[in-house]
């Protein structure tokens, strides 16, 4: 009866011992199972589709998230503003632990990056600036530098026509108003021809960096004002809309009329070497390895760099057209 007693309490205690262990072994996870550590999630309220560059952009993001294990939140706001701001705040109401964006203008961003702040959750802005006198809205910036890139677009045409008279006229498609790649470009052109020079920028109209408002822009052009001797247009796309336009009206583009676009990506690298454009300046989409860096650092408290430019060049219809570079997705 005691030996039988005994057994029976050795029993119960061995059976204590196991359940006491299974119990501790599930606080290890949320959910009562151990459960291996959670990935970092970024959500990233990418602006549109409005351009070759936008699209190579999207993909890049996409693809350079998988690599480096990162769960995106991918949300495409179709050139609207308030589908960006409703993106980062479902971000906001998701928890991620990261949010970025690529503001489409601008001004308009302070609500919404206040509630971010006041979720304590970073905001890294990829490709374009905003404008905001409140403190700290985002914690990093990852980008071109626009105004480098007109600048350089205005430096190429004044070498083009050093030994030109002048006055030579100039055309402009600007991109989205109030966007910063646009306010850059914009600047950036000026600056460099400076007051009272030969360069006359005789039209400026706004393409939304789209390709058919390039067709629009370059028919209005040659309404208003034919006679000119460059097209300087502030994205590829609105350069091959002006093209075909010059072309269904008989004009040679790149010989009757020089042509100077910002992007270099796969149509405006493939014009250059067809003669139609005279002159490519860079501006990379490819971010994407270098936002999931300092997404990780970000969000693992590491120091990072506040402000990353990409980096960037001229290709003009000189270059030995075998080095120029091919881009992944066009
Ligand atoms: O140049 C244009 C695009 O923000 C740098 O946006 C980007 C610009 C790019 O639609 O093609």
């Amino acid at each position: 009866m005691i030996r039988r007693n005994s057994v029976y309490r050795l029993v119960i205690f061995i059976v204590i011992i196991v359940l006491c262990l299974a119990s501790l072994a599930a606080c290890d996870g949320p959910s009562g199972t151990a459960e291996p550590q959670d990935r970092i999630v970024l959500g990233f309220a990418q602006l549109g589709d409005e351009s070759e560059w936008r699209s190579s952009s999207s993909a890049d993001i996409i693809s350079a998230a998988s690599q480096a294990d990162i769960q995106l939140m991918f949300e495409n706001a179709q050139q609207k503003q308030a589908n960006q701001i409703k993106a980062i705040r479902s971000f906001i109401l998701k928890r991620v632990d990261v949010i970025a964006f690529s503001p489409i203008v601008e001004e308009g961003w302070d609500n919404v990056l206040l509630e971010a702040k006041a979720a304590d959750i970073p905001v890294i802005l990829v490709d374009r600036y905003i404008q905001t006198d409140e403190k700290d809205l985002y914690c990093a910036f990852i980008g071109s530098d626009f105004k480098w890139e007109g600048e350089q677009a205005g430096l190429w045409i004044m070498k083009k026509f050093l030994d030109d008279e002048g006055p030579v006229r100039v055309a402009e498609i600007s991109g989205t108003e109030n966007s910063s790649p646009t306010i850059g470009r914009y600047d950036g052109l000026r600056e460099a021809f400076g007051d009272g020079s030969k360069f006359e920028i005789v039209i400026s109209v706004p393409g939304d960096f789209m390709r058919s408002k390039g067709r629009e822009c370059m028919e209005q052009i040659l309404e208003e004002t034919p006679d000119i001797d460059v097209l300087y247009a502030h994205n590829d796309d609105m350069a091959m809309g002006a093209i075909e336009i010059m072309e269904e009206n008989g004009i040679k583009p790149g010989e009757d009329i020089v042509i100077v676009s910002v992007d270099a990506q796969r149509s405006g690298l493939n014009a250059l070497k067809q003669g139609k454009i005279n002159c490519l300046v860079e501006c990379s989409p490819y971010v994407g390895t270098n936002l999931m860096n300092l997404t990780l650092k970000v969000s693992n408290g590491e120091t990072f760099p506040k402000t990353t430019f990409t980096r960037e060049q001229v290709y003009t219809e000189t270059d030995d057209f075998d080095t120029l570079p091919v881009r992944p997705y066009g």
